[in-house]
């Protein structure tokens, strides 16, 4: 079949490549240059390694072509963005990519959005902008939703290994999709309509984001209660029925922070426990800094190394991190800072290249984000880096035996004030 992949992010780009790796004509379509520049010339490269060697090799043999621009094929799928702006959903992407696949729609072509979309914008507005085409959907055409439900970091083996949800507006569309993706997708494949598939998908991020809001609370109670709320957690989580999610400085990403606006957007009134967990999430960044203030101030030090700027462990990827929300709360309050990640340097004027650079003159080290580097780093080795001996750890991984042995304090995320007692 010849499949046109409209979005190569990390979801269409690695499955344009596992399409075209199948044997299959693909056709590859981005607005940016640095992807089709980059894709074209052989210097765009994968965060894993295995597709990585997959892209070259499908570029190479032809049978991905990438492109600015879209041409008529058999099916098309469309993996866009669908950011969330000031709690609205952007649907500017999408109905981009769907009035271009309007121009070169035929006879008995399959269209699959992948990007993930609210309730009912399936068969309410793609289907219209599809229909300007001037074929029906179902009658001419088919159309589903599938979902993508890939965790970065992990990409060939969830696209690969996981369960897929189709999401169909009629039966034809779903056994298409079905005979399409089984080229690759090893997964079961659970059948549907396209408003259930559109709902589990948002379903599943919201259960995640309002699981970690509750970890966060309980994180932020007990250290008013002053219970050292990752050992309480660890006793908690040895009942049969209970799983305490991390608690963490905050929920970054594309995925989490935002799906659960979708159904905020469909039910405003009903939806308040999912916005109450939003909030919770999202003032997380403003709890560190303030730990840090209080740390700061016990100790009588002025300056602090932020690190890891990503929004998860051993990804380069800093969308919505909550580094970026610290580092805005703690210059509003004055405080002196840098920010250091192996993974990047990012434009926020504080961040540095190099371990070095990072621990030159702070009086205290907050690691945020739980990279193999941080946790792996050697006491023994920071310590002839700086004279800094205070530590908050945020992502509870270091070794604090291992640390204190070599002399730094370790202050603990949600029960530092502990460490301050003389
Ligand atoms: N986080 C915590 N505590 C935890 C788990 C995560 O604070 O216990 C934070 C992370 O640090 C991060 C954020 O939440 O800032 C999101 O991380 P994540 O690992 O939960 O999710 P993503 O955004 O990397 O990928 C998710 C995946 N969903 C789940 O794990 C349930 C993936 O399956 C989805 O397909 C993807 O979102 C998506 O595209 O929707």
């Amino acid at each position: 079949m010849k499949i046109g992949v409209i979005g190569l992010g990390y979801v269409g780009l690695p499955t344009a490549v596992l399409f075209a790796n199948s044997g299959h004509q693909v056709v590859g379509v981005d607005v940016s240059p640095r992807v089709i520049d980059g894709i074209n010339s052989g210097t765009y490269h994968m965060e894993e390694e295995l597709l990585d060697t997959m892209l070259q090799s499908v570029v190479a043999q032809g049978t991905l072509r990438v492109n600015y621009d879209l041409e008529a094929c058999d099916a098309f799928v469309v993996a866009v963005p669908t950011p969330v702006t000031n709690y609205k959903i952007e649907l500017k992407y999408l109905e981009s990519a769907c009035r271009n696949i309007a121009r070169f729609l035929k006879q008995g072509d399959l269209v699959v959005i992948e990007s993930t979309i609210g309730p009912g914008v399936t068969t309410g507005p793609i289907q219209a902008w599809l229909e300007e085409s001037g074929l029906k959907a179902g009658a001419d055409f088919s159309l589903t939703h599938m979902p993508e439900r890939v965790i970065p970091g992990n990409i060939f083996k969830e696209l690969t290994e996981n369960g897929r949800v189709i999401g169909g507006i009629d039966r034809t569309s779903n056994e298409k999709a079905r005979a399409l993706y089984s080229s690759f997708v090893k997964g079961e494949m659970l059948e549907t309509d396209a408003m259930t598939a559109e709902t589990v998908k948002v379903l599943e991020n919201t259960y995640r984001d309002i699981n970690i809001a509750i970890a966060n609370e309980f994180l932020i109670i007990c250290d008013k209660l002053n219970v050292n709320p990752w050992e309480a957690f660890a006793i908690a989580n040895q009942h049969p029925r209970v799983n305490i999610l991390n608690p963490g400085p905050g929920v970054g990403g594309h995925c989490i922070p935002v799906d659960p606006w979708f159904l905020v957007e469909k039910a405003p009134e009903e939806a308040a426990l999912i916005k109450t967990a939003r909030a919770r999430n999202n003032a997380m960044p403003n709890k560190v800094a303030s730990d840090i203030l209080d740390i700061l101030a016990a100790i009588q030090g002025k300056k602090v190394s932020l690190f890891g700027t990503s929004y998860k462990a051993n990804t380069g990827d800093a969308r919505e991190t909550p580094t970026q929300y610290m580092v805005q709360s703690l210059h509003e309050r004055g405080i002196a800072l840098n920010t250091y990640d192996p993974f990047q340097i990012l434009p926020w004027g504080s961040s540095v290249g190099s371990l070095q650079e990072a621990v030159d003159g702070v009086d205290l080290i907050a690691v945020i984000v739980a990279h193999t580097a941080f946790v792996e780093l050697s006491p023994e080795q920071l310590a002839t880096l700086t004279n800094c001996r205070h530590i908050l750890d945020c992502t509870n991984r270091l070794d604090r035996a291992a640390w204190e042995q070599a002399g730094f304090t370790i202050h603990t995320f949600g029960h530092f004030r502990n460490s301050l007692v003389k």
